[in-house]
């Protein structure tokens, strides 16, 4: 990124790199995956990794709202220095709700609010420090953000999660590890046991010195123990989850193939660096061990926090229909950053385009017309299968819809779909995995009949569903009118 507010999230952590090592990989294992019991690749592999509960219901939301929102808002920064006077803080017209209406009506369905930032401020009142919201004007230092949002959350029905960096530029004791680590988990504990279910846990990678010159070493075994402790059904994640992974970019790009798999391994902890890692969460790994899958944030303006001058720069809601083909699509999560302004609320510019995406979203899935016309599941070999569905008419199909059942696993590695009309079967599309979700646009097509192949996998493919869209009243009058 050239914005010189914010340093490249890599080329920064990269420098941190060196300082984290193998400790940490005993506690990657501390996953909540299940495994699954099925033929492996070389067909000796005993079982496959599944998601665990709380993974699932991650998932199936599709939808997170990112909230960052703090003290960055009122200085017009991406990092705070730390030193930020508290009473800076003070949005004239807080109101979460106002966030949460905005999500539900968007098809959102949990948000996520940044608690800590790397200034250090808390939007709840701590006890392990000044520096936050009891210090602020904000109703006369009596508030509290984190439960607005909590309350405001559940009141629509949405699940609520929480980032809380590890990084603080503010705390005295940041790069006296013990100390520091000490004061995170008290932080932690404030935060997860004061405000009912926590439905996520977002940890940044990021890391620097402290005011001593030396760089924090986090204790992340034991800050993942705390969490899985206090709120045993939340996920987790990080570069190196344990239980949801980032995905290696914030330009809201999943990876393809796409594996919710991986090998704990290779990313070992937050803030690790370098080409195997990177490989590792853009595209996961079909032998992997261990379930944790990606989670894509993004940002629907180029920063992260509200910036007057961005007000112009709001993603449009094509865009934002692109970016879920490029997350949910490809068996990820979005976790779209909305960020309020100094008022406290969400800009109107970035509701209606929620509201936009939410409307093109319904009406390109608004008719599956393949719904109850599947044939049966066939098995064509130890790694291959297929499905036809007869749409029982000419539609012009442009766009299918790919599931497979992810509480057994994920098991395909390469797949086709293909039409048939007057003329015979054509491909469509053709690619690799497919997971909880893949979604497959192409130019409408007139056909009859659809075909999904499963050409390859890691285990014998169970049923896949195949659900498929076309253009609006597509029958062949439509046809003709959208044709060449
Ligand atoms: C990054 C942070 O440094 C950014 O400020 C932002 O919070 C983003 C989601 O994560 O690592």
């Amino acid at each position: 990124m050239s914005d010189p507010r914010r340093p490249d999230r890599r080329t920064f952590l990269a420098t941190a790199a060196a300082a984290l090592a193998s400790p940490f990989l005993a506690a990657a294992g501390g996953t909540a995956s299940g495994m699954r019991a099925g033929a492996g690749r070389a067909l000796v592999q005993a079982a496959r990794p599944v998601p665990s509960p709380a993974q699932l219901v991650w998932q199936r939301d599709e939808l997170a709202l990112f909230l960052h929102f703090g003290i960055n808002t009122f200085t017009d920064r991406e990092w705070g220095e730390g030193d930020e006077d508290p009473r800076l803080f003070a949005p004239s017209a807080l109101d979460t709700r106002q966030w949460a209406r905005a999500a539900r009506a968007a098809g959102f369905r949990a948000l996520i609010l940044t608690a800590k930032h790397h200034d250090g401020f808390c939007l709840w009142p701590s006890r392990t420090t000044a520096h936050s919201v009891a210090s602020s004007p904000w109703r006369s230092g009596g508030g509290d953000v984190v439960r607005e949002f909590v309350d405001a959350c559940r009141a629509e029905g949405l699940r609520a999660g929480l980032y809380c960096s590890p990084w603080d530029r503010n705390a005295p004791s940041y790069g006296d590890s013990p100390r520091y680590n000490e004061l995170y988990r008290k932080q932690l504990s404030e935060l997860l046991t004061r405000y009912g279910p926590i439905h996520e846990v977002w940890f940044d990678g990021a890391n620097g010195e402290g005011p001593n010159g030396r760089r924090q070493q986090y204790d992340w075994p034991r800050v993942w123990s705390l969490v899985r402790r206090l709120q045993p059904n939340a996920v987790m994640f990080s570069d190196a989850g344990p239980d949801v992974r980032w995905i290696g970019n914030e330009r809201g790009v999943a990876g393809d193939p796409n594996w919710s798999t991986v090998d704990p391994a290779v990313v070992p902890a937050p803030g690790v660096a370098g080409d195997a890692v990177m490989r590792q969460l853009q595209h996961g790994d079909p032998d992997g061990t261990v379930w944790r899958p990606g989670e894509t944030d993004v940002s629907i303006r180029p920063g992260w926090f509200w910036h007057p001058a961005e007000d112009e720069r709001v993603r449009t809601a094509e865009d934002l229909v692109g970016l879920f083909f490029t997350s949910v699509g490809r068996n990820s999560k979005l976790l779209l950053n909305v960020p309020p302004t100094r008022a406290g609320l969400l800009h109107e510019t970035d509701v209606m385009r929620l509201a936009g995406m939410h409307e093109r979203l319904s009406s390109l899935f608004a008719e599956d017309l393949a719904a109850g016309k599947a044939g049966p599941w066939r098995s064509t070999g130890e790694r291959s299968a297929q499905i036809e569905v007869d749409l029982g008419g000419t539609f012009a199909v442009n766009l299918v819809d790919l599931r497979e059942d992810i509480a057994g696993g994920q098991d395909v590695a390469r797949h086709s779909i293909e039409g048939w009309n007057d003329g015979g079967w054509r491909t469509l599309a053709a690619g690799s995995t497919i997971g909880y979700r893949r979604l497959r646009q192409f130019e409408p097509v007139p056909v009859r009949r659809l075909r999904l192949r499963i050409e390859d996998a890691v285990a014998r493919p169970r049923p896949v569903r195949l659900l498929a869209y076309g253009l609006a009243g597509s029958m062949s009058t439509t046809i003709a009118r959208h044709l060449p």
